[in-house]
């Protein structure tokens, strides 16, 4: 029998084994799955870690996840389409789920099934090795309780182990004389901490956006972001400044190469993440900055290298969880042979064309644009149940526009779903005042006071 090995089982691993799923319950024979994961629970980031640094088996932790999280886009735009949230939560909700719900929802769905069975729980995946001999590959895990590591084979590999976890960390002259804390926004938790503290982040993505505002929330006296290519450019409330690259640390005086300075007192690198996959050999391993079509995968999923090999979840991310789908049901009937596996040739040629359309997008509206007909094109493929991505793409596109107009006040703004035509309601409380992030809280009425 056919075996696949899953690597990780956050949304994109789940997309895969509910994926095969899906197809087994339309009365397909299935290969034998197996899915490492090597947390205690599934969801990936969604999963949140109060630990930093190495867990309790000496393992990186794998989360760069914060209490406070709520979701960075609509959830109109990551919405299942086998799976919405009408389905999930019986009524209409608002648009920026906190991280709890969102967990909530991607465990919702595979609730229902029937996947856990394949998932080997706190289970790290070592090594994968390919044999050119049998075509086969060997996978080597280690079950983190016990220590114990098994070798096994397998006819095909999806690589779904994320690429958010492994910290960018640049060095910035004169740092090591800084006296306050610094760290890297993988290791970041929470901003309680930063009341009252003039905090510096370094980067201009989401990260330093979030993090950033998650300071001015908790009432930090000062937030400070600096960009190395161009700014973020909203219209930050009083408090919230941004500033050029940093020219050098002196103690706790920040200099920036427009010869301002700043007097800090928490250093915080929102520089992004490294794709790293420790378990694979160099001539499997992505290498790529992160953005929307990674090189070295035909239509962003098989390795082109190897074409047993896939990756899931692998480009920078407007579009999440339905891509993970669209990606999962490409790969899962490439596997089954419902789609055939181009040659060599014909790959390249796909790619050369899908590259050239990359390199051409011009600014962000674009890059979604792009991302929307990739997810487009993978749909067209497979019977994952059919969606108006243009209409998600738009979403998406109100959605930057909304930000611009108040990125305090983004998250209050409501969407309507195109999958089900539910208009989302606001959250009873405005996030700026909203300090409870709980599933409970977002499911229930407004506090008293
Ligand atoms: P992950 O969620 O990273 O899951 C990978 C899984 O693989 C993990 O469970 C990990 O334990 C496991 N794994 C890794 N290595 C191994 C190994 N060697 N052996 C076994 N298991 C392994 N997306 C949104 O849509 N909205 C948001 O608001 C949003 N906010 C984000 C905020 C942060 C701070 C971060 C880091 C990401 C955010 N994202 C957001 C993007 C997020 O990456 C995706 O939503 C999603 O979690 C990606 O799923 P994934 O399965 O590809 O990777
Ligand atoms: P991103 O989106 O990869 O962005 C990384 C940022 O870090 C970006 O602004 C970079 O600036 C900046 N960067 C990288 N290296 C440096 C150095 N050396 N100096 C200064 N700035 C630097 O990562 P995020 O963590 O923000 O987001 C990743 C995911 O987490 C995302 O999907 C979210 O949903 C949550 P650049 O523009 O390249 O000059």
């Amino acid at each position: 029998m056919t075996r696949v090995a899953i690597i990780g089982a956050g949304p994109s691993g789940l997309a895969a084994l509910r994926a095969f799923e899906a197809a087994h319950g339309g009365g397909a024979e299935i290969p034998e799955l197996v899915c490492y994961e090597k947390q205690a629970d599934w969801g990936g980031q969604w999963n949140f870690s109060w630990r930093t640094g190495l867990d309790e088996y000496g393992e990186p932790v794998h989360s760069s996840m914060y209490r406070n999280l709520w979701s960075n886009g609509p959830k109109e735009g990551l919405e299942f389409a086998d799976y919405t949230f009408d389905e999930h939560f019986g009524r209409p909700t608002s648009s920026y789920p906190p991280r709890p719900v969102l967990w909530d929802y991607i465990a919702g769905r595979v609730e229902k099934g029937d996947v856990r069975k394949y998932i080997r729980f706190e289970t790290a995946v070592r090594w994968v090795s390919y044999d050119e001999a049998t075509g086969e590959f060997t996978v080597t895990s280690q079950h983190l309780p016990s220590g114990g590591d098994v070798s096994e084979t397998f006819d095909y590999v999806i690589v779904a182990s994320g690429h958010f976890s492994f910290p960018n960390f640049p060095a910035f002259a004169g740092i090591e004389t800084f006296l306050g804390p610094v760290t890297h926004a993988h290791d970041f938790r929470g901003a309680e901490g930063l009341r009252d503290k003039n905090v510096l982040v370094i980067g201009s993505s989401y990260s330093a956006e979030d993090i950033g505002s998650q300071a001015y929330k908790m009432g930090a006296a000062s937030v400070t972001a600096s960009y190395r290519t161009s700014p973020m450019g909203y219209d930050w409330p009083d408090g919230f400044e941004e500033r050029p690259g940093i020219d050098h640390f002196d103690g706790n005086t920040v200099h920036f190469v427009d010869g301002s300075s700043k007097e800090i007192d928490a250093v915080i690198l929102c520089t992004g993440y490294l794709h790293k996959y420790p378990f694979l050999p160099e001539e499997l391993g992505l290498v790529s900055p992160n953005n929307v079509y990674p090189e070295g995968l035909y239509r962003g999923v098989v390795w082109n290298d190897n074409p047993k090999v896939f990756y899931i979840g692998a480009q920078d991310q407007w579009f999440t969880f339905n891509m993970f789908d669209a990606q999962a049901w490409y790969v899962r009937d490439l596997i089954l042979g419902r789609i055939p596996m181009p040659d060599r040739a014909t790959r390249e040629e796909s790619m050369a064309e899908w590259k050239q359309r990359f390199l051409a997008i011009a600014d962000a509206s674009a890059e979604i644009r792009f991302q929307g007909d990739y997810v487009q094109d993978l749909i067209d493929q497979t019977d994952y149940p059919r969606f108006d991505v243009d209409g998600v793409v738009e979403i998406f596109q109100a959605w930057k526009k909304d930000k611009a107009k108040d990125i305090m006040g983004y998250r209050d703004y409501t969407y309507t779903s195109v999958m089900t035509g539910t208009s989302s309601v606001p959250h009873h409380t405005r996030w700026l005042a909203e300090l409870d992030d709980s599933l409970e809280r977002y499911l229930g009425t407004p506090a008293q006071s």
